[in-house]
């Protein structure tokens, strides 16, 4: 009796996806899945890791001017992290058939996006406040949603890093409580980086939901769980009650709880400043593409000696298996 498996087709394999999708399941590496799906995970997934290395360079400038050991230590563990989650998700777009090497290079040429609210500058030790309360603040309200993300690489990435985001952001939250129930100067300092950083965190979420191509395809692909608006919204309501607690007032007189919908009204978002820094025209967007290529230039013979080293192993490695077939022969 012939025992080969039947050749399924492609209308077949694309049923057994859109099964997996529609009972929660996750898609792995080997699986079958669309050409767009495949497309538009490496897009979200390289501009997700772009941006966590390039989310280095705001903290970075501060390291060394941290006011204590103890918040240069927090600082600097929270800064590697951010290296790390730059890792994980290049480790998590090879996967799907790119080399992490062609994503930098489509970053360091333009052709990739990262985040836009690290093309803003970080011109205060409050900044490092404002920008772990706030920004991983918004990073968590967005991320936590991925951890069920249809795609398995990348919901299991995305586990780990929502538990350093939520130290990054209660890191954030103690700078700015310090300072703000500190001396006045201080507190004008945490009042200051919160002006400037709030209606960026608004914008990290995305373009408004009429006007987001990206978002109808992938919440049906489940690689988003809710529009850009809904986490938007989500992300206020959770942080005024915040900025009650440490002392500070957001920078929008529109801020109301509007008991109707149960949720804060806020005043209009400057979208055109949104796709101004998108396009490349941010304050720090030449700076930090720079930053990035010349860092990646200097660092080029740490790659050289791991890629040495790792062929040096790979022979070894070989040697040694090359050895043990001998001996069992
Ligand atoms: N900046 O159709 P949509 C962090 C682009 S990690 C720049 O709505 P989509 C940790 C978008 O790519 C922060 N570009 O797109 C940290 C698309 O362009 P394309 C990063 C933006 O993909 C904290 C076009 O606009 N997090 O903060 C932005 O459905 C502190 C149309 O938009 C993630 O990447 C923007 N803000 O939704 C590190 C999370 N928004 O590609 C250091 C994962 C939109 O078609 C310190 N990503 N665009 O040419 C996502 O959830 C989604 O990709 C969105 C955008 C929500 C960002």
């Amino acid at each position: 009796m012939q025992q080969t498996q039947p050749e399924q087709h492609e209308q077949e394999l694309e049923a057994e996806f859109e099964r997996l999708v529609a009972d929660d399941q996750r898609i792995e590496p080997r699986d079958w899945m669309p050409e767009g799906y495949r497309k538009t995970l490496i897009r979200q997934i390289a501009q997700h890791a772009h941006s966590e290395i390039i989310g280095m360079q705001p903290e970075g400038n501060w390291l060394t001017r941290a006011p204590s050991l103890q918040r240069k230590a927090i600082l600097l563990a929270k800064v590697q992290d951010e290296a790390g989650h730059g890792l994980y998700l290049y480790s998590a777009a090879e996967t799907l058939g790119v080399d992490r090497a062609e994503l930098l290079d489509k970053l360091h040429q333009g052709k990739q996006k990262y985040s836009s609210i690290f093309n803003y500058p970080s011109l205060g030790w409050a900044d490092m406040g404002a920008i772990g309360w706030l920004v991983d603040g918004a990073a968590i309200v967005n991320q936590i949603p991925i951890t069920r993300c249809s795609y398995g690489p990348y919901a299991r990435a995305m586990v780990r890093i929502c538990k350093e985001e939520s130290f990054h952001q209660r890191q954030g939250f103690d700078i700015l409580y310090t300072l703000s129930h500190g001396t006045e100067a201080q507190h004008q300092m945490a009042q200051d980086a919160v002006n400037r950083w709030w209606w960026p965190s608004v914008m990290m979420f995305g373009p408004p939901d009429d006007d987001s191509p990206n978002s109808a395809q992938s919440m049906k692909w489940g690689i988003k769980r809710f529009s850009n608006d809904e986490l938007r919204r989500r992300f206020i309501d959770m942080t005024v009650p915040q900025a009650e607690v440490l002392g500070l007032s957001l920078p929008d007189p529109e801020l109301v709880w509007d008991e109707e919908n149960e949720r804060y009204a806020h005043g209009p978002i400057d979208w055109d400043e949104l796709y101004e820094n998108i396009k490349g025209n941010g304050p720090c967007n030449a700076e930090r593409i720079e930053h990035r290529v010349r860092a990646h230039e200097q660092g080029g013979w740490v790659r050289e000696a791991a890629n040495a080293y790792a062929a040096k192993h790979g022979d070894q490695a070989g040697a040694t298996s090359g050895q043990s077939q001998e001996r069992v022969a």
